[in-house]
Protein backbone atom coordinates (compact mmCIF):
# COMPACT_ATOMS: atom_id res chain seq x y z
CA UNK A 1 0.00 0.00 0.00
CA UNK A 2 3.11 2.64 0.72
CA UNK A 3 4.38 1.44 -2.40
CA UNK A 4 1.07 2.30 -4.40
CA UNK A 5 0.73 5.92 -2.79
CA UNK A 6 4.78 5.98 -3.54
CA UNK A 7 3.84 5.12 -7.23
CA UNK A 8 0.87 7.30 -7.33
CA UNK A 9 2.50 10.18 -6.12
CA UNK A 10 4.85 9.54 -9.11
CA UNK A 11 2.47 9.61 -11.42
CA UNK A 12 2.18 5.57 -12.33
CA UNK A 13 -1.88 5.52 -13.28
CA UNK A 14 -2.27 1.72 -12.40
CA UNK A 15 -1.82 3.07 -8.76
CA UNK A 16 -4.37 5.74 -9.07
CA UNK A 17 -6.84 3.71 -10.37
CA UNK A 18 -5.92 0.85 -7.73
CA UNK A 19 -6.16 3.24 -4.66
CA UNK A 20 -9.76 4.61 -5.83
CA UNK A 21 -11.01 0.78 -5.60
CA UNK A 22 -9.41 0.32 -2.59
CA UNK A 23 -11.22 3.61 -1.66
CA UNK A 24 -14.55 2.82 -3.04
CA UNK A 25 -14.79 -0.68 -1.33
CA UNK A 26 -13.96 1.29 2.11
CA UNK A 27 -11.38 -1.16 2.96
CA UNK A 28 -9.05 -1.33 6.03
CA UNK A 29 -6.50 0.52 4.30
CA UNK A 30 -8.57 3.62 2.99
CA UNK A 31 -7.86 5.57 6.30
CA UNK A 32 -4.41 5.40 5.99
CA UNK A 33 -4.52 6.04 2.41
CA UNK A 34 -6.04 8.94 2.90
CA UNK A 35 -3.72 9.96 5.58
CA UNK A 36 -0.77 9.93 3.42
CA UNK A 37 -2.14 11.41 0.46
CA UNK A 38 -3.56 14.31 2.49
CA UNK A 39 -0.28 16.60 2.94
CA UNK A 40 -0.19 15.98 -1.35
CA UNK A 41 -3.42 17.14 -1.93
CA UNK A 42 -5.14 20.59 -2.51
CA UNK A 43 -3.49 21.91 -5.79
CA UNK A 44 -6.49 20.72 -7.96
CA UNK A 45 -9.05 22.57 -9.17
CA UNK A 46 -12.05 20.62 -8.70
CA UNK A 47 -14.94 21.23 -11.45
CA UNK A 48 -18.62 19.73 -10.60
CA UNK A 49 -20.89 19.26 -13.70
CA UNK A 50 -24.74 18.90 -12.70
CA UNK A 51 -27.78 18.81 -14.97
CA UNK A 52 -30.92 16.54 -16.24
CA UNK A 53 -29.68 13.78 -18.21
CA UNK A 54 -29.31 14.57 -21.73
CA UNK A 55 -28.46 18.23 -21.35
CA UNK A 56 -24.88 17.33 -22.26
CA UNK A 57 -23.01 17.10 -19.82
CA UNK A 58 -20.62 14.65 -21.18
CA UNK A 59 -20.48 16.36 -24.12
CA UNK A 60 -19.18 19.29 -22.55
CA UNK A 61 -16.62 17.90 -20.32
CA UNK A 62 -15.67 16.20 -23.45
CA UNK A 63 -15.42 19.16 -25.22
CA UNK A 64 -13.64 21.30 -21.92
CA UNK A 65 -11.27 18.51 -21.71
CA UNK A 66 -9.94 19.37 -25.04
CA UNK A 67 -9.48 22.86 -24.03
CA UNK A 68 -7.96 22.61 -21.02
CA UNK A 69 -5.50 20.03 -22.79
CA UNK A 70 -4.38 22.69 -25.44
CA UNK A 71 -2.82 24.36 -22.44
CA UNK A 72 -0.86 21.40 -21.24
CA UNK A 73 -2.63 20.40 -18.34
CA UNK A 74 -3.51 17.54 -16.87
CA UNK A 75 -7.32 15.98 -16.41
CA UNK A 76 -8.87 14.15 -13.94
CA UNK A 77 -12.50 13.01 -15.00
CA UNK A 78 -14.53 11.53 -12.54
CA UNK A 79 -18.12 10.50 -13.78
CA UNK A 80 -20.77 9.27 -10.77
CA UNK A 81 -24.06 7.67 -11.39
CA UNK A 82 -25.84 7.68 -8.57
CA UNK A 83 -28.46 5.09 -10.75
CA UNK A 84 -25.77 2.99 -11.88
CA UNK A 85 -24.99 -0.27 -9.27
CA UNK A 86 -21.37 -0.62 -11.75
CA UNK A 87 -18.23 1.62 -11.70
CA UNK A 88 -14.54 0.83 -13.37
CA UNK A 89 -16.28 1.27 -16.47
CA UNK A 90 -18.49 4.00 -18.48
CA UNK A 91 -21.50 4.05 -20.05
CA UNK A 92 -20.99 2.92 -23.70
CA UNK A 93 -22.15 6.38 -24.98
CA UNK A 94 -19.49 8.07 -22.82
CA UNK A 95 -16.66 5.60 -23.64
CA UNK A 96 -16.90 6.19 -27.09
CA UNK A 97 -17.59 9.59 -26.72
CA UNK A 98 -14.40 9.90 -24.44
CA UNK A 99 -11.93 7.30 -26.76
CA UNK A 100 -10.10 10.20 -28.36
CA UNK A 101 -9.08 11.51 -24.58
CA UNK A 102 -8.89 7.60 -23.04
CA UNK A 103 -5.73 7.32 -25.17
CA UNK A 104 -4.08 10.36 -23.99
CA UNK A 105 -1.43 9.95 -21.25
CA UNK A 106 -2.72 13.56 -20.14
CA UNK A 107 -6.37 12.60 -19.15
CA UNK A 108 -7.52 9.91 -15.90
CA UNK A 109 -10.90 8.62 -16.70
CA UNK A 110 -13.08 6.87 -13.88
CA UNK A 111 -16.62 6.46 -13.45
CA UNK A 112 -18.12 5.50 -10.44
CA UNK A 113 -21.17 3.97 -9.11
CA UNK A 114 -23.10 3.09 -5.80
CA UNK A 115 -21.70 -0.82 -5.85
CA UNK A 116 -18.58 -0.68 -4.24
CA UNK A 117 -19.16 2.76 -2.60
CA UNK A 118 -19.88 0.90 1.04
CA UNK A 119 -19.04 4.41 3.03
CA UNK A 120 -21.01 6.55 0.39
CA UNK A 121 -21.13 7.16 -2.97
CA UNK A 122 -19.96 11.11 -2.16
CA UNK A 123 -17.56 10.39 0.08
CA UNK A 124 -16.05 7.76 -2.51
CA UNK A 125 -16.57 10.58 -4.84
CA UNK A 126 -14.22 12.79 -2.27
CA UNK A 127 -11.78 11.04 -1.84
CA UNK A 128 -10.99 9.68 -5.46
CA UNK A 129 -10.93 13.24 -6.04
CA UNK A 130 -8.09 13.50 -3.36
CA UNK A 131 -6.17 10.55 -5.23
CA UNK A 132 -6.22 12.45 -8.62
CA UNK A 133 -4.76 15.73 -6.39
CA UNK A 134 -2.06 13.70 -5.72
CA UNK A 135 -1.48 11.97 -8.87
CA UNK A 136 -0.51 15.57 -10.64
CA UNK A 137 -3.88 16.34 -12.24
CA UNK A 138 -4.29 20.65 -12.06
CA UNK A 139 -8.19 19.92 -13.47
CA UNK A 140 -10.20 16.93 -12.10
CA UNK A 141 -13.83 17.16 -13.91
CA UNK A 142 -16.95 15.74 -12.17
CA UNK A 143 -19.89 14.59 -13.66
CA UNK A 144 -22.87 14.03 -11.66
CA UNK A 145 -26.21 11.47 -13.48
CA UNK A 146 -28.94 11.68 -11.41
CA UNK A 147 -30.56 14.25 -8.90
CA UNK A 148 -31.00 14.03 -5.40
CA UNK A 149 -29.04 14.17 -2.37
CA UNK A 150 -26.23 12.90 -3.34
CA UNK A 151 -25.69 14.72 -6.18
CA UNK A 152 -25.67 17.71 -4.16
CA UNK A 153 -23.39 16.15 -2.00
CA UNK A 154 -21.12 15.80 -4.24
CA UNK A 155 -20.90 19.33 -5.52
CA UNK A 156 -20.09 20.51 -2.29
CA UNK A 157 -16.74 19.05 -2.60
CA UNK A 158 -16.78 21.25 -6.39
CA UNK A 159 -14.72 24.19 -6.13
CA UNK A 160 -16.91 25.08 -9.04
CA UNK A 161 -20.29 24.20 -9.95
CA UNK A 162 -21.31 24.24 -13.28
CA UNK A 163 -25.62 23.64 -13.85
CA UNK A 164 -26.36 22.75 -17.37
CA UNK A 165 -29.82 23.39 -18.88
CA UNK A 166 -31.14 23.43 -22.19
CA UNK A 167 -33.88 25.54 -23.75
CA UNK A 168 -36.02 22.54 -23.94
CA UNK A 169 -39.26 22.33 -22.39
CA UNK A 170 -38.46 20.09 -19.37
CA UNK A 171 -35.84 22.24 -18.02
CA UNK A 172 -38.16 25.45 -17.48
CA UNK A 173 -36.53 27.60 -14.31
CA UNK A 174 -40.10 26.85 -12.36
CA UNK A 175 -39.30 23.01 -13.10
CA UNK A 176 -36.00 23.11 -11.95
CA UNK A 177 -34.95 22.27 -8.27
CA UNK A 178 -34.13 25.01 -6.21
CA UNK A 179 -31.26 23.18 -4.60
CA UNK A 180 -29.44 22.97 -7.78
CA UNK A 181 -30.25 26.43 -8.51
CA UNK A 182 -28.77 27.53 -5.66
CA UNK A 183 -25.22 25.98 -6.29
CA UNK A 184 -24.70 26.79 -9.49
CA UNK A 185 -21.58 29.04 -10.10
CA UNK A 186 -21.96 29.40 -13.77
CA UNK A 187 -25.05 28.84 -15.59
CA UNK A 188 -24.43 26.46 -19.14
CA UNK A 189 -27.08 26.65 -21.57
CA UNK A 190 -26.06 24.03 -23.97
CA UNK A 191 -27.88 23.26 -26.64
CA UNK A 192 -28.33 26.40 -27.67
CA UNK A 193 -28.71 25.71 -31.50
CA UNK A 194 -32.33 24.68 -30.41
CA UNK A 195 -34.99 27.31 -30.15
CA UNK A 196 -35.79 29.27 -26.62
CA UNK A 197 -31.65 29.91 -25.68
CA UNK A 198 -33.02 33.62 -25.26
CA UNK A 199 -35.38 33.18 -23.17
CA UNK A 200 -33.37 30.57 -21.06
CA UNK A 201 -30.42 33.11 -20.34
CA UNK A 202 -33.29 35.87 -19.83
CA UNK A 203 -35.09 33.70 -17.52
CA UNK A 204 -32.22 33.48 -15.61
CA UNK A 205 -30.54 36.03 -15.53
CA UNK A 206 -34.08 37.27 -13.74
CA UNK A 207 -34.12 34.87 -11.34
CA UNK A 208 -30.44 36.21 -10.39
CA UNK A 209 -31.31 39.76 -10.37
CA UNK A 210 -33.89 38.54 -7.80
CA UNK A 211 -31.20 36.28 -5.76
CA UNK A 212 -28.80 37.64 -2.94
CA UNK A 213 -24.86 37.45 -4.19
CA UNK A 214 -22.81 35.14 -2.22
CA UNK A 215 -19.72 37.02 -1.64
CA UNK A 216 -20.07 39.10 -4.43
CA UNK A 217 -19.52 36.26 -6.67
CA UNK A 218 -22.79 37.08 -9.61
CA UNK A 219 -23.39 33.41 -11.45
CA UNK A 220 -22.73 34.01 -15.30
CA UNK A 221 -25.04 32.67 -17.89
CA UNK A 222 -23.24 31.41 -20.50
CA UNK A 223 -24.68 29.56 -23.79
CA UNK A 224 -22.64 26.45 -25.36
CA UNK A 225 -23.42 24.35 -28.23
CA UNK A 226 -21.22 21.48 -27.13
CA UNK A 227 -21.27 19.47 -30.32
CA UNK A 228 -19.75 21.97 -32.04
CA UNK A 229 -16.91 23.65 -29.49
CA UNK A 230 -18.83 26.64 -29.74
CA UNK A 231 -18.75 28.14 -26.67
CA UNK A 232 -15.44 26.64 -24.85
CA UNK A 233 -13.41 28.64 -24.47
CA UNK A 234 -15.45 31.19 -23.15
CA UNK A 235 -16.40 28.46 -20.71
CA UNK A 236 -13.33 27.63 -19.96
CA UNK A 237 -12.45 31.45 -19.38
CA UNK A 238 -15.83 31.93 -16.97
CA UNK A 239 -14.29 28.69 -14.90
CA UNK A 240 -10.90 29.64 -14.21
CA UNK A 241 -12.37 33.83 -13.71
CA UNK A 242 -14.41 31.61 -10.91
CA UNK A 243 -11.15 30.01 -9.81
CA UNK A 244 -9.10 33.42 -9.08
CA UNK A 245 -12.16 34.72 -7.47
CA UNK A 246 -12.41 31.64 -5.01
CA UNK A 247 -9.07 31.78 -4.39
CA UNK A 248 -9.26 35.02 -2.72
CA UNK A 249 -12.31 34.52 -0.70
CA UNK A 250 -11.82 30.51 0.05
CA UNK A 251 -10.59 30.73 3.79
CA UNK A 252 -14.31 30.37 5.04
CA UNK A 253 -15.67 27.89 2.47
CA UNK A 254 -12.49 25.59 2.96
CA UNK A 255 -13.37 25.55 6.44
CA UNK A 256 -16.58 25.42 5.96
CA UNK A 257 -15.59 22.09 3.98
CA UNK A 258 -13.72 20.78 6.45
CA UNK A 259 -16.16 20.82 8.94
CA UNK A 260 -18.85 19.39 7.00
CA UNK A 261 -16.17 16.36 6.49
CA UNK A 262 -15.14 16.25 10.12
CA UNK A 263 -18.71 16.31 10.87
CA UNK A 264 -19.62 13.34 8.58
CA UNK A 265 -16.77 10.90 9.80
CA UNK A 266 -17.22 11.50 13.88
CA UNK A 267 -21.13 10.84 12.99
CA UNK A 268 -20.21 7.52 11.12
CA UNK A 269 -17.81 6.58 13.82
CA UNK A 270 -19.71 7.41 16.71
CA UNK A 271 -23.28 5.67 15.46
CA UNK A 272 -20.91 2.77 14.59
CA UNK A 273 -19.24 2.16 17.63
CA UNK A 274 -22.73 3.15 19.63
CA UNK A 275 -24.46 0.39 17.60
CA UNK A 276 -21.80 -1.93 19.14
CA UNK A 277 -22.04 -0.65 22.81
CA UNK A 278 -25.72 -0.98 22.49
CA UNK A 279 -25.36 -4.89 21.76
CA UNK A 280 -22.66 -5.46 23.81
CA UNK A 281 -23.51 -3.13 27.30
CA UNK A 282 -26.77 -2.05 27.49
CA UNK A 283 -29.00 -5.30 27.37
CA UNK A 284 -30.29 -4.30 30.84
CA UNK A 285 -31.40 -0.80 29.62
CA UNK A 286 -32.88 -1.74 26.93
CA UNK A 287 -34.56 -4.39 28.62
CA UNK A 288 -36.20 -1.76 31.39
CA UNK A 289 -37.33 0.30 28.34
CA UNK A 290 -39.06 -2.74 26.44
CA UNK A 291 -40.75 -2.94 29.54
CA UNK A 292 -41.91 1.02 29.94
CA UNK A 293 -39.86 0.73 33.30
CA UNK A 294 -37.89 3.90 31.71
CA UNK A 295 -38.24 6.09 29.09
CA UNK A 296 -36.31 5.89 25.66
CA UNK A 297 -34.99 9.68 26.40
CA UNK A 298 -33.43 9.07 30.04
CA UNK A 299 -31.81 5.89 28.84
CA UNK A 300 -30.47 7.38 25.45
CA UNK A 301 -28.96 9.79 27.91
CA UNK A 302 -27.78 7.37 30.30
CA UNK A 303 -25.60 5.77 27.41
CA UNK A 304 -24.26 8.94 25.84
CA UNK A 305 -22.85 9.90 29.60
CA UNK A 306 -21.84 6.01 30.41
CA UNK A 307 -20.29 5.55 26.54
CA UNK A 308 -18.28 8.92 26.69
CA UNK A 309 -16.73 8.14 29.93
CA UNK A 310 -15.50 5.17 28.23
CA UNK A 311 -14.39 6.44 25.58
CA UNK A 312 -15.60 6.00 22.33
CA UNK A 313 -12.45 6.55 20.23
CA UNK A 314 -11.48 3.09 20.85
N1 LIG B 1 -28.34 19.80 -30.62
C1 LIG B 1 -27.42 19.61 -29.69
N2 LIG B 1 -27.23 18.39 -29.17
C2 LIG B 1 -26.28 18.23 -28.22
C3 LIG B 1 -25.49 19.31 -27.76
N3 LIG B 1 -24.67 18.86 -26.80
C4 LIG B 1 -24.91 17.55 -26.66
N4 LIG B 1 -25.88 17.15 -27.53
C5 LIG B 1 -26.43 15.79 -27.69
O1 LIG B 1 -27.28 15.50 -26.58
C6 LIG B 1 -27.19 14.10 -26.27
C7 LIG B 1 -26.89 13.91 -24.79
O2 LIG B 1 -25.59 14.39 -24.52
P1 LIG B 1 -24.72 13.90 -23.29
O3 LIG B 1 -23.47 14.67 -23.33
O4 LIG B 1 -24.62 12.42 -23.26
O5 LIG B 1 -25.64 14.37 -22.07
P2 LIG B 1 -25.53 14.02 -20.51
O6 LIG B 1 -26.52 12.94 -20.24
O7 LIG B 1 -25.93 15.27 -19.82
O8 LIG B 1 -24.13 13.60 -20.23
C8 LIG B 1 -26.15 13.50 -27.17
O9 LIG B 1 -26.80 12.88 -28.25
C9 LIG B 1 -25.37 14.70 -27.65
O10 LIG B 1 -24.80 14.52 -28.93
C10 LIG B 1 -25.72 20.61 -28.34
O11 LIG B 1 -25.09 21.61 -28.00
N5 LIG B 1 -26.70 20.70 -29.29
MG1 LIG C 1 -23.28 11.87 -19.27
Amino acid sequence: MNNLVERLLQGDRRSAAKLITLIENDTPERKDILSQIYPHTGRAHVIGITGSPGAGKSSLVDELTTEIRSEGLKVGIIAVDPTSPFSGGALLGDRIRMQEHATDRGVFIRSMGTRGSLGGLAEATRDAIRVLDAFGCHVILVETVGVGQSELDIMHHAHTTLVVLTPQAGDHIQTIKAGIMEIADIFVINKADLDGTRKMVTDIEAMLDLSPLVDGWRPPVLTTIATDHSGIPELWAAIKKHRAWHKDNRTGSDRERVRRELAEIIQRHLSHQISRQLEKHYDHLVKKVAARQLDPYSAAMEIIKESLKGGLAQ
